[in-house]
């Protein structure tokens, strides 16, 4: 069924983004917030029981650093969370339902191809008093090409200034990736969080984007965007998919792979290895954390792995 309009196919060409009002129906935003916390309980009752809490990148629930670290203790366990990270690859059903959502795999087969892998499916929680997401262009943490990829986040709470919509940069997407780092007062444990743009867009190009619960903002991998923190006494929860087309391939050499948070070792001589990528520029790859698709959404089944 064709759901998305040429015309929106052309903007989203020329801004990098649209705004799709009303994507899910009230019914679906309420199930989506009660799985979002359906999964936090069962995270917390195991955690309870166990003490077992995974390693940082497989981890489903992630908590903020600072209530890991005790300094901050919130009011309820699901104000602890900042993220659900790969609900899809850990086979949640509802959220596996979601990801391959009619429209959505109509407006990716128009945007950026034919057959659609799942890199990412994430749940983004921003209680109050959390802070900004910086700056950023999702595709400096994928490092895939051609740049065939696609974001969808989804309000599930009404998002507003106070209590950190989205904001992008109209038209980003036409230069391609810019340079991205790790600020040099960042903590070791929130060094993914805070790799951002090295340099922030001027407030006058950007534009907010409050938004409805159910409503849906598709972008571009290369979109400029950020969120402000949340200033507000309201939750502001969200989802977000990323989607590439089954033929992008990693831009980055093994070697540097080896040394991602999502490493699978290898072997051979070195110098060869970094010849047959393009490697430029070869920075910071420990924060290429989303290298592995986590499911096929349309197309041949390939164990959904890039590298
Ligand atoms: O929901 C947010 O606050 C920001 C999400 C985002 O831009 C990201 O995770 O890349």
């Amino acid at each position: 069924m064709s759901f998305f309009t040429e015309a929106q196919v052309k903007e989203y060409n020329e801004n990098g983004y649209i705004v799709i009002r009303g994507l899910l129906t009230a019914e679906e935003v309420c199930q989506t917030r009660d799985e979002m916390k359906r999964i936090i309980d069962k995270w917390y009752d195991n955690f309870e029981q166990t003490g077992e809490e995974g390693s940082a990148w497989e981890e489903i629930v992630n908590r903020d650093p600072a209530v890991k670290r005790g300094e901050l203790t919130p009011g309820s366990r699901y104000r602890a969370v900042r993220r659900l990270y790969r609900m899809a690859a850990r086979k949640e059903e509802f959220f596996v339902r979601q990801a391959k959502h009619e429209k959505l795999v109509d407006a990716c087969q128009k945007l950026i191809g034919n057959d659609i892998r799942l890199l990412q499916s994430m749940a983004l929680l921003k209680p109050p008093g959390t802070a900004e997401k910086r700056w950023h262009q999702d595709n400096a943490y994928f490092r895939l090409t051609p740049l065939d990829i696609m974001g969808c986040w989804i309000a599930i709470d009404r998002t507003f200034l106070e209590n950190g919509c989205m904001h992008v940069v109209s038209k980003s997407h036409h230069a391609g990736v810019a340079q991205h780092k790790v600020p040099e007062w960042a903590r070791e444990d929130q060094g993914g969080m805070l790799y951002s743009l090295a340099d922030a867009p001027e407030s006058a190009e950007v534009t907010a984007l409050p938004m409805e619960p159910g409503d849906a903002l598709l972008f571009h991998g290369a979109l400029k965007h950020f969120t402000p923190p949340n200033k507000s006494n309201c939750d502001r929860y969200a989802v977000q998919y990323h989607y590439a087309a089954a033929h992008c391939q990693p831009t980055v050499c093994p070697i540097d792979m080896e040394n991602s948070v999502q490493a699978t070792g290898g072997s051979g001589d070195d110098d060869k290895r970094h010849a047959a990528f393009d490697c430029d520029p070869c920075v910071e790859p420990q924060f290429w954390f989303f290298r592995k698709a986590e499911m096929t959404v349309v197309g041949e089944e390939q164990g959904g792995v890039y590298v």
